[in-house]
């Protein structure tokens, strides 16, 4: 087959198995690990036109220069923090993502953990588990989700589509942004500190990348306080995860949901004792129809580069 019948691509890291055995029916398809020497890629996968790759993989300048044919990047994930979309656009290199398709399971993510951690369901889980209930253990009271004050960090998409989610129960539903949004009922507050400040819930639902990095600092977290609860489905370098450590272990804030770390797969050790805290392994859009979806999204993506089509969903 041509070249131009089954057009070189590289799998840029593990790929959701659906995803890999749709793209071999349709693209030569080389395999490229995530730590691959990309000075030392041999001659066939440097003729790669496309590359696909998710969200903690990305794709760097320097991976996009060790494939000189590369066109697009068709990305398995709404995130593209891991891109670096400069370097992209200055070479002509077309960049997509998959948003919308996975913004009701991250968004049930996020409701779900903050239910489970306001609730102590996790920790009351373990407790009935380990037979300490039945021998008269006393689970502690907990907070409350309805009446709270929802602060979402980030009212893009899933920000949106959790605070509907939360609109019934919610006491007041505040964000905080760049800028004020034009076309919501949630109550814009500019400064980081008033909004923590004026949160019982903190929800980290912005996108990550350099300009987010350790936005939500030891200020932020004091501000939002013992009773406060924090909240993340985004990235977990958008918050100082040291000082969170630091927060959860002094108890100046009252405990946190986290489906995502800064250095996944690996989670601070001391998160792992922590009853007031529930862990994730980074599944907001692990579910089966989501997963498919994304699949399909990146696929539709590349036949339609290769038709010569518009792009569905394009970043660059
Ligand atoms: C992961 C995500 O990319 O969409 C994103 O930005 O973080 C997730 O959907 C997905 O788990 C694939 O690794």
């Amino acid at each position: 087959m041509t070249d131009a019948q089954r057009p070189p691509i590289v799998a840029y890291g593990p790929l959701y198995p659906y995803l890999t055995q749709q793209l071999e029916r349709r693209f030569t398809v080389h395999a490229v690990a995530a730590d691959a020497d990309l000075a030392a890629l041999p001659p066939p996968v440097r003729e790669a036109r496309a590359l696909v790759s998710f969200g903690s993989v990305g794709a760097s300048a320097a991976a996009m220069d060790a494939l000189p044919r590369l066109e697009m990047i068709g990305l398995f994930s709404v995130g593209y923090d891991k891109v670096d979309v400069d370097h992209a656009r200055a070479n002509g290199i077309r960049v997509t993502n998959t948003p919308d398709v996975l913004t009701d399971d991250v968004a049930d993510l996020a409701v779900g953990l903050l239910y489970a951690t306001i609730r102590n369901i996790a920790a009351n889980d373990r407790m009935v588990r380990s037979g300490a209930w039945a021998r008269g253990g006393k689970p502690p009271l907990s907070g409350r989700v309805t009446g709270s004050r929802i602060g979402i960090l980030g009212l893009g998409r899933i920000g949106r589509a959790i605070a509907k989610r939360l609109e019934p129960v919610a006491g007041e539903i505040l964000y905080h942004n760049r800028r004020e949004a034009v076309d919501t009922p949630y109550r814009y507050v500019a400064d980081p500190i008033d909004f923590a400040r004026a949160s019982d819930v903190l929800i980290v639902a912005t996108s990550g990348g350099p300009e987010a990095a350790k936005l939500v600092d030891t200020a932020m977290l004091d501000a939002l306080g013992p009773e406060g609860v924090i909240v993340n489905i985004s990235r977990g370098g958008v918050i100082d995860e040291e000082a969170m450590v630091a927060a959860l272990a002094d108890k100046r804030i009252a405990g946190a949901g986290l489906d995502v770390f800064a250095h996944e797969p690996h989670v601070p050790e001391a998160l792992l004792t922590m009853d007031h805290v529930v862990l994730q392994p980074h599944q907001g859009s692990a579910t089966v129809h989501t997963r498919k979806a994304m699949a399909d999204l990146v696929l539709a993506n590349l036949d339609a580069w290769f038709a010569g089509e518009k792009l569905l969903t394009p970043v660059v």
